[in-house]
């Protein structure tokens, strides 16, 4: 609790809007037994890594039976742990080891789909008793799809299945195959296995894709075009609210737990009707509108020009337009996205100057701040020489797709836009040390160690006197200790560009966090006579801001 505001009357504390989230890639965070694939033992190694960066919850991705066409989202078996992960036993350890440091664990919650493979999949495929309407079939000409709707993952959304005679729709990719959410059985069958987790004693989900959930009955065409085709349909379908409804009175709503719900196509408004008092039990979101902000014309696979103005106003709609009681998920980074550093930062010249101004902003904003595994020593984008070193399913797709149809000739046409773009990035394995495979693995790593694990690594982070690791303990530290970067209403400042800079406010206690968004020295535009600096990401700066600031500079201070 911070000192300067511990008076400061009417914040209704929550322990989910004060924690510091760190996000585990399983698959790529620690490997235990040299088979090349990060494991729940690998985790329980690292706990004590956890408690020493200092965050208050882990959300795990995955880690239940799969056959892994997407790496753990296609879900075989909600009640059992995939063999290349460990076992329940292990998983139960992992959790008693971080509820011993006081580690809150936060499950990722898959329910949009589920595997081609899991047992109510076949029994629907089938036709068998009960199970016929699990998924949404349609009958039909095997040339012709049902609608025009398209699969995230590229192609169309639904595939026709020779069993059953019939197509089934996916989202995302065909061993991916949707529940049919207007089927009260799936939803009772999904509510008991929620409840089961949470019974296990787990702290809260991370809902994927949640908004998903929802399709209109008929599967009227899409009218508009793009990414992907159909969505006005999909995204905050017509029932949305009632299932997220009933799916919070069924389960966590007796359980002092948080849930995040991943939300494709949000906007702020939208999210007010999801999150708060009024809303359907969801404590906060995320929302993806800084993630499109680098789309060129022609979509994701395309580069665009982005300014740190977009930012600005993305930043500022979001935090100045969701409700009083409604809450954000602050991220950069995630098992789906590019590494931020390479992307919004300079990964070059200035990677410890950009990474931490670009973390001073996310710990600077009103949200819950999520951290993702390798973010804390900046891991940034590696090189996928050829199409064989790519294994995210949703950027082999899509490429395949553009070859089949002639937009490419060859792979090396579009490797720049995959060196930027690409989920795989994040999955590289996470860094360890400077010995053999980054010390992720005594074994061969599922997918390529970046090369420049010698140089970006824990070990040299840690034993570094000043380092992004470093720099990140501090943050949480700093975001522990004051309330004001908890609660605190956000302004923004009126500065030109690429100085971005805005005040936090909480009762008489006022923040001012300010960034240089470039790799030039510029004016700030402000004058701080008497000032404590709390943070900054360049030494000898004491309680002035001085006119200019250096490149990617970053500083919060209390007014
Ligand atoms: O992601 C949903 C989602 O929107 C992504 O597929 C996104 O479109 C893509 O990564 C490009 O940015 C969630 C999970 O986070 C992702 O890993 C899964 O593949 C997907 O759902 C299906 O479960
Ligand atoms: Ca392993």
């Amino acid at each position: 609790m911070g000192s300067e505001i511990e008076d400061t009357a009417g914040i209704d504390r929550t322990w989910w809007k004060e924690a510091v989230v760190y996000q585990i890639y399983p698959r790529s965070f620690k490997d235990s037994n040299g088979d090349g694939v990060g494991d729940i033992s690998g985790i329980i190694e690292k706990v004590e890594y956890l408690d020493a960066l200092g965050i208050d919850v882990v959300w795990l991705c995955p880690v239940y039976d799969s056959p892994n066409a997407d790496n753990g989202y296609d879900i075989r078996d909600y009640r059992s742990i995939m063999d290349e992960m460990g076992t329940m036993a292990d998983w139960e350890r992992l959790l008693a080891a971080l509820h011993d440091r006081d580690i809150r664990l936060v499950m990722d919650l898959v329910v949009n789909h589920t595997s081609d493979e899991h047992e109510w999949f076949r029994k629907s495929r089938r036709g068998e008793d009960g199970y016929e309407d699990y998924y949404h079939w349609v009958e039909g000409d095997p040339d012709q799809p049902p609608n025009n709707w398209e699969s995230y993952f590229g192609g169309p959304a639904w595939s026709y299945d020779e069993t059953r005679e019939a197509w089934y729709l996916h989202l995302f990719d065909e061993k991916q195959p949707d529940l049919n959410w207007r089927n009260p059985d799936v939803r009772a069958d999904v509510y008991e296995m929620v409840d089961w987790w949470l019974q296990n004693g787990i702290d809260g989900f991370r809902m994927d894709v949640i908004n998903l959930l929802s399709k209109p009955e008929g599967y009227p065409d899409g009218e508009i075009e793009g990414y992907p085709t159909g969505r006005e349909h999909f995204v905050n379908g017509p029932r949305i609210h009632e299932y997220l409804r009933e799916l919070y009175e069924e389960t966590y709503a007796n359980y002092d737990v948080m849930t995040v719900g991943e939300m494709v196509d949000l906007d702020v408004e939208t999210a007010n009707a999801y999150l708060g008092e009024d809303g359907d039990g969801l404590d906060m979101v995320f929302h993806f509108d800084h993630t499109f902000i680098d789309f060129g014309p022609d979509g994701r696979w395309d580069i665009g020009e982005w300014s740190v103005s977009d930012f600005e106003e993305i930043f500022t709609e979001w935090q100045t337009g969701l409700d009083e009681t409604s809450w954000d998920g602050l991220y950069w980074e995630n098992h789906d996205q590019p590494r931020v550093v390479s992307r919004f930062g300079d990964d070059e010249q200035y990677r410890y100057e950009s990474t931490t101004m670009l973390a001073t902003l996310l710990f600077g904003l009103r949200g819950t701040p999520y951290v993702y595994q390798g973010q804390e020593i900046g891991m940034t984008n590696a090189d996928f020489e050829s199409l064989e070193a790519v294994r995210d399913v949703d950027t082999r797709r899509p490429i395949e797709i553009m070859l089949e149809e002639g937009e490419i000739d060859s792979y090396q046409q579009i490797r720049d836009v995959v060196n930027y773009r690409s989920r795989d990035h994040a999955r590289t394995p996470m860094q360890w040390s400077d010995g053999e495979n980054a010390g992720f693995t005594d074994g061969d790593p599922w997918i390529k160690v970046n090369d420049n694990y010698t140089e970006i690594n824990v070990e040299s982070a840690r034993s570094a006197d000043r380092s992004v690791w470093w720099y990140y303990r501090e943050l949480i530290d700093l975001r522990e200790d004051e309330q004001t970067l908890v609660y605190g209403e956000y302004d923004l400042l009126d500065v030109p560009d690429p100085v971005y800079a805005f005040t936090r406010t909480l009762g008489d206690d006022e923040l001012l966090v300010v960034l240089n968004w470039s790799d030039q020295e510029q004016s700030s535009s402000l004058s701080i006579e008497d000032g404590t600096l709390l943070v900054g990401n360049y030494s000898g700066i004491e309680t002035t801001l001085s006119e200019t600031l250096r490149p990617y500079e970053a500083r919060i201070y209390r007014l």
